[in-house]
């Protein structure tokens, strides 16, 4: 069985959308094992955003992503990488189809609501940064 992991993000939180993200990828089928609420460090938003440090956005992004409480989850399911990143929809809001939780609920980066693991690699690294052993 695969698991991934989401960050239902501080806009997300703010906006009362914590309920609905979750309920979205509990209607598909898909099973939370392991939840908490917690604020993101910057350090650790850093780690988890490096691959975008030299991006012109980034300041920004690490405003954003440390801006609030966030939900974190671990989700378990077949293929559940690829259907969470499908139910999440495109990067950016503008790409998002409607009935996606990117194209449903936001409007711009980067302020698109959800961060989803996309490969099973990530999802490992991401679970052991954000949860410990798990
Ligand atoms: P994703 O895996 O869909 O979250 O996409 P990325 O890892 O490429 O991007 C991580 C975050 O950077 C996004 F959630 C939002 C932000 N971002 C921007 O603000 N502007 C961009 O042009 C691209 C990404």
């Amino acid at each position: 069985m695969e698991r991934t992991f989401v960050i239902v993000k501080p806009e997300a939180v703010k906006r009362g959308l914590i309920g609905e993200i979750l309920r979205r990828l509990e209607q598909k089928g898909l099973r939370i094992t392991n939840l908490k609420m917690t604020t993101i460090s910057e350090d650790l938003a850093r780690v988890h955003y490096g691959h975008h440090a030299d991006k012109p956005f980034f300041p920004e992004l690490m405003k954003a992503i440390t801006a609030g409480p966030v939900v974190m989850a671990i989700i378990e399911g077949p293929d559940c990488i690829r259907h969470v990143r499908n139910l999440v929809g495109a990067t950016n809001p503008l790409e998002a189809v409607p009935g996606t939780i990117r194209g449903d609920f936001a409007l711009v980066n980067p302020y698109n609501m959800v961060h989803a693991a996309d490969s099973p690699e990530a999802a490992e690294l991401e679970i052991k940064r954000f949860f410990g052993e798990q």
